[in-house]
């Protein structure tokens, strides 16, 4: 197996600069958001799907691809199509994709996934990372110290309350996201940064339910970074992924390790 190299970092203005990468790694992302009014962005990420995901054995996308998802009868856009053929052509290439909901799209169902030819997975889920366990999970109920949101996310989480809001008509949900979204921006501009990243606690209890994996991977607070835990006599590393506002970024892991690797510019 080939060692992932060095310089993985590309400037996708230039695509000369390209180098083969993340050859037979798993790719892990989160936090895209991508929207049609970010069209950089998305340009981005269909250049990273085509050039670097290419070579990867599996990618993992750990929710808040898109900004925002009213429902799988929103797939005919262009934007949104633009994007799911980008994940057909992929996983046509013999990748395998796989998603977890983030606290923006979590309205994607079966029908996105399976146009798009992505595995949906629950969130935490468990996976064999060479050998390691490593428990993927979006991030959000990690921040159990923003109750109001804790509240909200047990609120729209609840299939009675989806099955309720997918009957309004699309343009409907999406002017009520948007309402949301607003409220939701001012909101966070009130709270503190600590209310806004996991609570310790919450994580520990979550790497000892699961059996203390050696690694825990997740976005949501766009604080990319790694941590290093000792919790009951066992090493834990928490991935922090980056996201994709300023510039994008992934974790490779092969069997030599993991490694964050940043897309030059956007
Ligand atoms: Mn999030």
């Amino acid at each position: 197996m080939k060692k992932v190299r060095d310089n993985l970092a590309y400037n996708c203005l230039s695509p000369d600069l390209n180098t083969p990468s993340a050859l037979d790694s798993y790719l892990f992302i989160a936090d895209l958001h991508l929207c049609a009014s970010r069209p950089h962005i998305t340009t981005a990420f269909l250049h990273f799907l085509k050039n670097t995901a290419i070579n990867a054995k599996s990618l993992y996308i750990l929710g808040d691809l898109f900004e925002y998802w009213a429902g799988d009868d929103d797939m005919d856009n262009v934007h949104h199509q633009s994007i799911i053929i980008a994940f057909r052509t992929l996983a046509n290439h013999g990748v395998k994709i796989y998603f977890m909901h983030g606290n923006r799209d979590f309205l994607i169902a079966k029908g996105f996934c399976q146009s798009a030819q992505v595995t949906l997975l629950q969130d935490p889920t468990l996976i064999n990372l060479y050998e390691k366990k490593a428990l993927l999970s979006h991030g959000d109920a990690l921040c159990t110290d923003d109750v109001a949101y804790q509240n909200f996310r047990l609120q729209v989480r609840n299939p009675a309350w989806q099955s309720e809001f997918l009957n309004h008509p699309l343009l409907s949900r999406q002017h009520q996201i948007e309402t949301i979204r607003a409220r939701s921006e001012q909101e966070k501009s009130q709270k503190s940064m600590q209310i806004m990243d996991v609570n310790q606690e919450a994580v520990e209890a979550l790497l000892k339910s699961y059996d203390y994996p050696e690694l825990l991977i997740h976005g949501h607070t766009h604080r990319p970074d790694t941590h290093q835990i000792q919790l009951n006599g066992h090493t834990i590393t928490r991935w922090v992924l980056g996201d994709w506002y300023e510039q994008g970024s992934y974790l490779a892991c092969n069997h030599t390790g993991c490694q964050s690797m940043r897309l030059k510019e956007i």
